[in-house]
């Protein structure tokens, strides 16, 4: 059922501590940890706790939380100082978009300069 927890979802299993990973912040409805294959000096995921497929299946179901990944996001920019440098919170949706775990999670990058098109 959405939102609960899918035995099979690798970020349900680090939300539950059964795989490790480098928490930065965390709080009662979202995690946020460093990516395992960095793209940039800061590259984090901000995740909800609650299982959604991707962001925009959460923002339907559970507007607050997906703010409360926006704000997180937002919060760890500033902790890694890249936010007065400017930074990009992505959201891939859908395996077209480069989406590879689905479980609704934000990419904060920051710390060098980015491309726009995006590749
Ligand atoms: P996406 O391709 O948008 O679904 O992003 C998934 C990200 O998850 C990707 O950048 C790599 C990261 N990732 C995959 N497995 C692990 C893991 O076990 N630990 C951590 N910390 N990150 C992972």
């Amino acid at each position: 059922m959405a939102g609960e927890r899918q035995a099979d979802c690798l970020f349900c299993k680090i939300v539950a501590g059964e795989v490790p990973a480098t928490v930065v912040r965390e709080t009662e409805t979202t995690l946020a940890f460093r990516d395992i294959n960095p793209q940039a000096p800061t590259h984090v995921l901000v995740i909800p706790k609650v299982h959604y497929p991707d962001a925009a299946t959460l923002a339907v179901a559970e507007p607050q939380i997906a703010a409360d990944i926006l704000r997180e996001s937002a919060e760890v920019a500033a902790e890694d100082k890249t936010a007065g440098s400017g930074y990009r919170i992505i959201f891939n949706t859908g395996s077209g978009a480069g989406q590879t775990v689905f479980h609704a999670h934000a990419h904060v990058l920051g710390g060098r300069g980015f491309n726009w098109p995006p590749g």
